[in-house]
């Protein structure tokens, strides 16, 4: 029986979560600018912008080669430079020399994401410090501002699947958010709005590609931005999956004295368990370099990151078809024995997340003795589970504590050895 108060996830938050992986690339003016920091002093003019050999192709086949489902560019980062030809500034890639002024990243990005099917996502800060009506001294001319832009972005590139507030700089501003979320809904009712407003996912609360045990779907609060530690209180409990958003080396935009900071291929394996492993999305950023290219050593570590989750988690030994449900329990039972180091499970998450406990119990191979090998608190959309290699004949999850009735979607058994 499900109960009636158990919250559920739309369908665009339901696809949302199956896409799991996905590449942030945060490119603009500042790219140009090296050293540049959030919140710089330092002012910055269009003319700086330059790619000499923009290829937004390299960067949604690069993603797509890596198992990635999503990208979230960001149209506006915190100086406010627009990467599309804004008609309500002077400060965007119109005024840049870059195709003498005829330029459009944004566009060049989507159509390139529809080319490799990847899902295209707008990263656009609320902060801005560009436009000196950003203040709150005239924040009526802000949201004005504010909604124009967005009415661009939505109105000219087709459909947007993410629309991406980082909320880093708008402590304590106040945005007309209902008439800036009317005009998102009305725009494109099926855009997926992060962690402000009225999102539809969360932030994991912190930049490091971490998300807990457990990570529920169902939050009642959610973190606000790194430069904030309270927690925002949400009028009700909503369904917010988390998204995990990290960086491949120590800036989110190019730099040319950090390349040694590319994580090493056995980190970002590490993050990959600790974020979709929880259930949580990944959103791995790369900045693209001064010719508008993912720089190498990334874009290979990119690539290296994906086989080696693809080649992980291609060949299960067993999965829930081979398994049969007798009395609650997800039963495997092997002809032979098999060296199995890695479970991983799924919930169908449909109506709504279910199960509050588990457990993991193996039959041993030699002497067939049920023995419980793992506790396990919630599943949600996926959970990967890794042991130290052992040899079973049989496998059984069972669900020891739940909100009604749980439907598993999946179960599949691995042996991945030592292997990168
Ligand atoms: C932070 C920002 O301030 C960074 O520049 C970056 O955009 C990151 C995703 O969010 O809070």
């Amino acid at each position: 029986m499900i109960t009636e108060q158990r919250l559920k996830p739309t369908a665009r938050q339901l696809e949302f979560q199956d896409w799991e992986f996905g590449l942030f690339i945060h490119f603009g003016l500042r790219t140009f600018y090296e050293g540049y920091v959030d919140f710089d002093e330092r002012s910055m003019s269009p003319t700086e912008f330059n790619p000499t050999n923009l290829d937004c192709g390299q960067w949604a086949k690069t993603a797509q080669q890596a198992g990635m489902k999503y990208a979230v560019l960001t149209a506006k980062h915190h100086d406010g430079f627009s990467n599309w030809p804004s008609q309500y500034t002077d400060f965007s890639v119109a005024q840049s020399p870059w195709k003498d002024g005829q330029g459009d990243v944004v566009r060049e990005f989507v159509e390139q994401c529809r080319q490799y099917d990847i899902k295209p996502g707008l990263y656009y800060s609320p902060y801005d410090g560009a436009a000196d009506f950003y203040s709150n001294k005239d924040p009526k001319a802000y949201d004005d501002y504010f909604v124009n832009q967005i009415t661009e972005l939505l109105t000219n590139y087709g459909d947007i699947k993410v629309l991406w507030f980082d909320g880093a700089g708008s402590e304590g501003h106040e945005y007309d958010w209902k008439r800036i979320v009317t005009t998102i809904r009305t725009l494109q009712p099926n855009i997926l709005i992060f962690n402000m407003a009225d999102p539809d996912f969360r932030w994991v609360g912190n930049e490091d590609g971490i998300a807990p045990i457990p990570c529920w779907n169902v939050v009642d609060n959610i973190d606000y931005s790194i430069y904030k530690d309270e927690q925002e209180q949400l009028a009700k409990d909503l369904w917010l999956p988390a998204e995990c958003d990290v960086q491949m080396r120590a800036n989110w935009f190019y730099s040319d004295s950090d390349e040694h900071t590319v994580k090493s291929l056995e980190e970002l394996m590490g993050l990959y368990y600790h974020s979709v492993g929880h259930g949580a999305n990944l959103l791995l950023n790369i900045g693209p370099d001064r010719e508008g290219l993912l720089p190498k050593k990334d874009e290979q570590r990119l690539l290296e990151f994906g086989a080696a989750i693809s080649k992980r988690f291609a060949n299960p030994l067993a999965t829930l078809k081979d398994c049969q449900l007798r009395e609650g329990k997800w039963e495997y039972w092997g002809e032979k024995s098999h060296l199995i180091d890695h479970i991983v499970i799924e919930e169908d998450l449909t109506n709504g997340e279910s199960v509050q406990q588990f457990t993991i119990t193996v039959t041993t191979a030699k002497t067939q003795r049920p023995t419980t090998i793992y506790h396990g608190i919630n599943i949600g959309h996926k959970a990967i589970i890794r042991v130290p290699p052992i040899r079973v004949k049989g496998v059984t999850l069972e669900i020891t504590k739940s909100d009604g009735e749980p439907i598993i979607r999946e179960m599949s058994l691995y042996h991945v050895g030592e292997q990168f």
